[in-house]
């Protein structure tokens, strides 16, 4: 069984980071080891939620993981509080990276144009650097300006994409994916670049005109879950796209859902038989 180390904040209440990332990497069949780096009441939408920082243990944790010879199939890793914590982690990355290990780095730091609260542009840089030693980077648009000192535009064309991924290889990334890339009227989806060679991948579906949050802790997770059981990297990321906007559609039509994320629990059975279906192509 692949092995993944997840890296991420556990937000008790709120359907994001480690609460979604641990159960979809389990659904599809991988080991997800987690090291959670704060542990927030809920996540930051909320008002007045608390917050313990964690990230003095992910030093001692990863020394006794080496100890026990313990490796990883892939580090993925979400939402990091500080800029001090995200240079812990490039350590542990590196410490822990072996020929096989996948980097996967979801910058989460913002959306619609703008950095959640916690955030600033020196942290935004800092994540920029992270995503240079990534295999895979997902970055939303937003984060991808915040990253790359590009002006956010609410409605651009797939030239303004294009650009925007070859700058996030410029940071050193393998291979750049923009999530949330909507290349015509009510359609939504994924452009990716693969540094190394030259190539564009896009993937678009059907948008839906709402936004719920987590779905892009969602997306990765299921990009990694996928990718880790044998799918292509572009499989993977069409998965992970027909997953959430399934999940959003399924959010949309249910009259009790909670605010603050989104019903993937209802949608794991097509997860689980869609991966299985894809893996006999
Ligand atoms: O979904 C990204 C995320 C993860 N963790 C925390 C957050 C957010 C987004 O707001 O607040 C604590």
């Amino acid at each position: 069984m692949k092995r993944v180390l997840t890296i991420q904040d556990i937000s008790c209440l709120g359907k994001c980071s480690l609460t979604v990332a641990l159960p979809l990497i389990s659904a599809m069949g991988s080991e997800a080891v987690i090291l959670p780096t704060a542990v927030l009441s809920t996540h930051t939408m909320f008002k007045n939620f608390t917050v313990k920082d964690l990230s003095d243990q992910i030093e001692p944790i990863a020394a006794h993981w080496k100890s026990e010879g313990i490796t990883f199939d892939a580090i993925y890793t979400g939402y990091l509080g500080t800029e001090e914590e995200i240079e812990t982690v490039k350590k542990l990355i590196q410490d822990f990276r072996g020929d096989g290990t996948l980097v996967f780095i979801d910058p989460a730091m913002g959306d619609n144009g703008r950095l959640y609260p916690a955030f600033n542009e020196a942290y935004a840089k800092r994540n920029a650097s992270l995503c240079g030693i990534g295999d895979i980077i997902v970055p939303n648009i937003t984060e991808a300006c915040f990253m790359t000192g590009t002006e956010y535009r609410e409605s651009y064309d797939e030239a303004y994409v294009r650009e925007l991924l070859q700058k996030l290889s410029g940071l050193g990334a393998k291979t750049a994916v923009l999530t949330g890339v909507s290349l015509s009227e009510g359609k939504t989806g994924v452009m990716g670049y693969e540094a190394e060679s030259g190539r564009f991948f896009s993937y678009q579906n059907d948008r839906i005109p709402i936004a719920y949050h987590g779905t892009g802790d969602i997306f990765s997770s299921v990009a990694v879950g996928g990718y880790l059981a044998g799918l292509t990297l572009d499989r993977a990321m069409q998965l992970s796209a027909d997953y959430t906007a399934r999940t959003i559609a399924v959010t949309m039509d249910n009259p009790r859902k909670p605010w603050y994320g989104v019903d993937f629990e209802t949608t794991i059975p097509w997860l689980v038989n869609s991966l299985q279906e894809g893996l006999k192509e």
